[in-house]
């Protein structure tokens, strides 16, 4: 039989490091097999070879198509009729488009008023049931648990253990392309549940002998929603990057071990690093990312050029690393997500009569 596009998301992909079997309806869109982007003037700036695993290339732009489809497929395969979620954008989006795909229905729980744009209107496009509670995420999650347990919803966050199978695909596919693991990987936290897959995975390959080595894993958050940065969780979070407005991440344990046991780091950089390294990395090396999916991007820039450098608690991490290390960034999200937020940096156009002459004369004029 002629393959289908369809057969070549993850599940596939990956099939025998993942928990499915014969009896697992595939529900893929294709995700996965996301560009290893080399960036040349990151790389320059850190005398490294610095590449950007750009996850926002995914089927509804972001890194949660890997997890979901492991966690909608396994629903399937449960004849689950409905599944729930809290979300703080993407992983509404991706349930639902996954859900659509299975025929079940989804109920999204998200935070008034603060959810990107394009989020939201991914989540009604592909037929969710959309309810905005009066908080913020960390209570949109403990309502989701509680709702949960009733049994009449099948749990999509990344506390359902399928969610993080289907991510560590992500480190897979960076040690085939590399043919090795990056020495450094550095990724945003925020519900904690990525950069605990993706740890998962670079070991999972490393004990089979796909990888020679192990990276250290640096987790970055914004610093009015730290809570790993400083050890305790918060109950106000607060932070323009919406998709890590998050006080108590879930898998906090995983994201600590990640950490320890690769002898890593947290840190964290501000709103206003945010909002300079977006515009930093799309006018730089051509790539537009979310807000979230930039505070690695933002901690580079403050390390390597910054007066603040010193603020950095992961700047030693650097110091260690083998001369022109292997940086690995994962940029979560597509800018397209939110361009509200990055709309800080539209101007006035240009205005001329529409002949040649006249649209000349405003270009050299300006
Ligand atoms: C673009 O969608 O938590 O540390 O509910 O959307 O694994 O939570 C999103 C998280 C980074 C943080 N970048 O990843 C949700 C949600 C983007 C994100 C993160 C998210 P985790």
């Amino acid at each position: 039989m002629q393959k289908i596009r369809g057969d070549f998301g993850v599940i596939n992909r990956y099939r025998e490091y993942l928990p499915v079997s014969e009896a697992t309806p595939i529900i893929s869109l294709s995700e996965g097999s996301t560009p290893l982007i080399h960036a040349p003037t990151l790389s320059e700036m850190v005398q490294g070879n610095i590449y950007l695993k750009y996850e926002g290339l995914n089927p509804t732009c972001s890194f949660k198509d890997r997890g979901m489809t492991v966690a909608i497929s396994k629903a399937a395969e449960h004849s689950a009729k409905a599944v729930l979620c809290a979300s703080t954008g993407n992983t509404s989006a991706s349930a639902a488009a996954y859900a659509a795909r299975a025929g079940m229905q989804c109920v999204v729980i998200l935070p008034a008023g603060r959810i990107a744009g394009g989020k939201m209107v991914q989540a009604y496009l592909y037929g969710a049931t959309v309810v905005a509670i009066k908080g913020n995420f960390d209570d949109a999650l403990r309502i989701v648990q509680k709702l949960g347990e009733r049994g009449d919803f099948v749990v999509v966050n990344s506390t359902n253990p399928y969610r993080l199978e289907g991510q560590k695909t992500a480190a897979f596919e960076i040690i085939e392309e590399l043919g090795k693991a990056p020495d450094l990987h550095i990724l945003p936290v925020g519900n904690a549940g990525n950069i605990t897959a993706y740890w998962k995975g670079y070991r999972e390959f490393y004990d089979v002998g796909r990888s020679y080595n192990l990276p250290i894993m640096l987790g970055v958050q914004a610093s009015g929603a730290a809570p790993l940065y400083h050890g305790a969780p918060m109950d106000h979070p607060e932070t323009l990057a919406t998709a890590i407005r998050i006080g108590q991440p879930a898998s906090w344990n995983g994201a600590v071990g990640a950490v320890k046991e690769s002898l890593g780091e947290f840190d964290m950089v501000t709103d206003e690093e945010i909002l300079a390294a977006q515009k930093w990395l799309a006018s730089k090396e051509g790539v537009f990312a979310e807000p979230a999916s930039v505070v690695p991007v933002a901690l580079l820039l403050k390390i390597f050029q910054s007066e603040d450098h010193h603020l950095c608690r992961s700047k030693t991490i650097f110091s260690k690393l083998p001369l022109h290390p292997t940086i690995v960034l994962t940029i979560t999200g597509h800018g397209l997500k939110d361009p509200e937020t990055a709309s800080h940096t539209l101007s006035e156009p240009l205005q001329a009569e529409a002949t040649e002459e006249a649209v000349l004369n405003v270009i050299q004029g300006s």
